[in-house]
């Protein structure tokens, strides 16, 4: 049976998920699951993601969700090493920083993508002020990481990790907004994003992403 991601390449979620598998080189299948056709609230769909999202994960008979959890097991079950898992601190800071991809930097970015790919897609119109307030409050967390890559090469220390390339999905699409040149404020974080999209990896899932 080997390996099932359930969603559309192109959503955060799924992508991340995806860069964790090509990160490993393993096969994998990606099955559609899409918004539109209510499908993603089915109850077959349910059984796979409790809250009716995409991703879901299937290895064999070993269903997961929530797209770093998944790419945790693909990471620990390939053994790579992009969670440091042999060194508990350098772990532990993977883990900080991813814990700061999800809760920091992740919503301001949600937040403004939707607004302004989601609901113009949509037909409805966009909430200027949410934006303006998202992008101050993303603007805070790249502040912070600026500091942060002045003194190392990623975020958890000298080598790559994957709260590095977790990052990619929101980085991705607010570069593809107007929005994208707030990134020009913060030239340590921009050399850093530069690194991150040209590993083989993450071009791979954005030719996927764009197919
Ligand atoms: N924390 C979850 C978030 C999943 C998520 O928000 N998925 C979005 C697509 S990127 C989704 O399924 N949205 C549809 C919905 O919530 O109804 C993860 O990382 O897997």
């Amino acid at each position: 049976m080997g390996i099932k991601v359930y969603g559309l390449a192109y959503t955060g979620s799924v992508a991340r998920v995806l860069i964790s598998l090509e990160e490993v080189g393993i096969d994998y299948e990606v099955v559609p699951v899409d918004f539109i056709s209510g499908k993603i609230k089915s109850p077959m769909h349910l059984a796979r993601n409790p809250f009716g999202q995409v991703p879901a994960f299937q290895d064999d008979d070993f269903m997961l969700f929530e797209s770093r959890a998944i790419s945790r097991y693909v990471v620990r079950k390939y053994k790579s090493d992009l969670f440091r898992e042999d060194n508990l601190k350098e772990a532990s800071l993977v883990d900080a920083w991813l814990d700061v991809e999800y809760g920091q930097f992740n919503p301001p970015c949600s937040a403004m993508m939707y607004n302004v790919i989601v609901k113009p897609m949509l037909g409805e119109a966009i909430d200027q002020q949410v934006v303006d307030a998202n992008l101050e409050k993303l603007k805070k967390v790249l502040d912070v990481y600026e500091t942060r890559l002045s003194q190392c090469k990623y975020l958890a220390g000298d080598v790559v990790s994957f709260a590095d390339l977790s990052h990619f999905p929101s980085i991705y699409y607010i570069m593809s907004t107007q929005y994208g040149s707030v990134f020009d404020l913060y030239p340590h974080v921009k050399a850093w994003y530069e690194k991150i999209m040209v590993r083989p990896s993450i071009r791979k899932v954005v030719e996927i992403m764009s197919a």
